[in-house]
């Protein structure tokens, strides 16, 4: 059987298909019925006679008839169906009404029925978009001589800091699930000097905000033999480019339907940290510390949007006080570590490591750590590890601001958040 999708009878006029989805609404007038059926591609209005009896909405179904043109029906064409068989008939009537997609009802409501409001083409549109820019990530990371790696997510210790683990029982033993595959990426640059990865972390946070989730795919990069923090930015500016690019063509329908606002990615200007320290206070009046928060981070957004036109801005030379241990020391306080901002929202962490065994032990110590307890970490330094850096994208918040969600729970299938572990 060859199936025609939604998005394609308009080039089969006059012929008859095959159609195969989902029973997104019908209506009874009389004489006659109308169904809108919808695929994976859109959505197409079947004309139906009296012979056949329409079940539920959301019933899955297949379709035979002939394309006609109509002025009235959306997108212009319809099928009439000579047809029709149901795979399976819903059994009872959706929670959510898909059709009716502005949906007014609480969000907890549309998280707690995810596995059928998923079904309406704005919930699922961003994840298609993230789909593409996952895929963008990949092509541009596999053109520029990076291997893809696969790191474990039971792991024996944090790389982050103790605070938001989740710790697990592992036979005998304490693990906890890895809040970031950061070790491992390091240790395999020694292997192939340039890797990167797609997939879930976990941060025990205690907060339910409108960016953090509990689980999230994070895409993280690692790459050997730099001269600075500097080639890790280009290297991402030109990532971010290639993975925008990639939603733009490869899900231009769902852009659209969701009316994204392209971004400026002609530049993604970079902030030394002082600098943006001191126009958070005496431009916008903001007393901040060395790390900044979700406000001052929005503001500089705004400013930087204001003053240059830019949607993306990275913040460098983070102080050693707002870095991890591993960031890069710079010897004044300063660090080669940085952050990237999108539309006023941190979408990145990342910058030169240190890659000598020694420095790595002082900045440990120097934090209050006891090298012994990160024995584990601070092996493979003892074997000649390059000068190296990468970052890490939130694949959910890029996605969240790409299209103007409120809440990056929206860009996860099944969110994880402080008070949901269903569906
Ligand atoms: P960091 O902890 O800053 O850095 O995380 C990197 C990026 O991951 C995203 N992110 C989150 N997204 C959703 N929910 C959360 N709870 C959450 N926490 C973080 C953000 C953030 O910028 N190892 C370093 C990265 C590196 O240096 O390579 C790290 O994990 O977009």
């Amino acid at each position: 059987m060859s199936r025609t999708l939604a998005s394609q009878i308009a080039a089969h006029v006059g012929q008859t298909v095959t159609l195969q989805g989902f029973l997104h609404w019908k209506r009874d007038l009389g004489g006659i019925q109308f169904a809108l059926l919808r695929d994976r591609s859109g959505i197409v209005q079947v004309v139906v006679d009296k012979r056949f009896e329409l079940p539920l909405a959301e019933s899955s179904m297949r379709v035979v008839g002939e394309v006609v043109a109509n002025a009235k029906a959306p997108g212009g064409y319809e099928v009439v169906a000579q047809e029709i068989e149901f795979y399976a008939k819903a059994s009872e009537p959706s929670p959510i009404e898909i059709p009716k997609e502005e949906w007014r009802v609480n969000p907890e409501t549309l998280l707690e029925y995810r596995y059928v409001s998923l079904r309406g083409e704005k919930a699922r549109a961003p994840l298609k978009i993230q789909a593409a820019l996952v895929r963008g990530f990949r092509s541009y990371l596999d053109s520029q001589g990076f291997t893809e790696i696969f790191t474990p997510k039971i792991v024996s210790a944090g790389a982050e800091g103790g605070s938001n683990l989740f710790g697990i029982d592992y036979f005998e033993h304490r693990a906890y699930l890895a809040q970031s595959p950061q070790l491992y990426k390091q240790i395999m640059v020694g292997v192939f000097e340039r890797v990167y990865e797609v997939a879930p972390v976990f941060r025990a946070e205690q907060h339910a905000t409108s960016r953090h989730l509990n689980e999230y795919l994070s895409l993280d990069v690692e790459m050997g033999f730099i001269e600075s923090e500097q080639d890790v930015m280009d290297l991402e500016e030109e990532l971010i480019r290639a993975m925008l690019d990639e939603a733009r063509h490869t899900a231009a329908p769902e852009c659209e339907l969701l009316g994204v606002e392209w971004p400026n990615l002609a530049e993604m200007p970079r902030l030394e940290h002082p600098e943006a320290r001191r126009i958070l206070r005496e431009e916008l009046g903001m007393p901040v510390g060395a790390d900044f928060n979700e406000e001052a981070e929005r503001a500089l957004g705004a400013w930087a949007k204001e003053k240059w036109g830019v949607d993306f801005l990275f913040i460098s030379k983070y102080p050693e006080s707002a870095r991890p241990f591993y960031a890069y020391p710079e010897g004044d306080g300063s660090t080669r570590g940085f952050d990237l901002l999108f539309r006023g929202l941190e979408i990145t962490s990342g910058g030169q490591r240190i890659h000598q065994y020694e420095v790595l032990v002082e900045q440990l110590k120097k934090k209050g750590n006891d090298p012994a307890h990160f024995a584990g970490y601070l092996e493979v330094f003892k074997y000649g590890m390059p000068p190296h850096g990468g970052f890490a994208i939130g694949a959910e918040r890029l996605t969240q601001k790409l299209v103007g969600l409120p809440n990056v729970r929206y860009a996860r299938a099944f969110p994880r958040d402080r008070h949901r572990l269903t569906p």
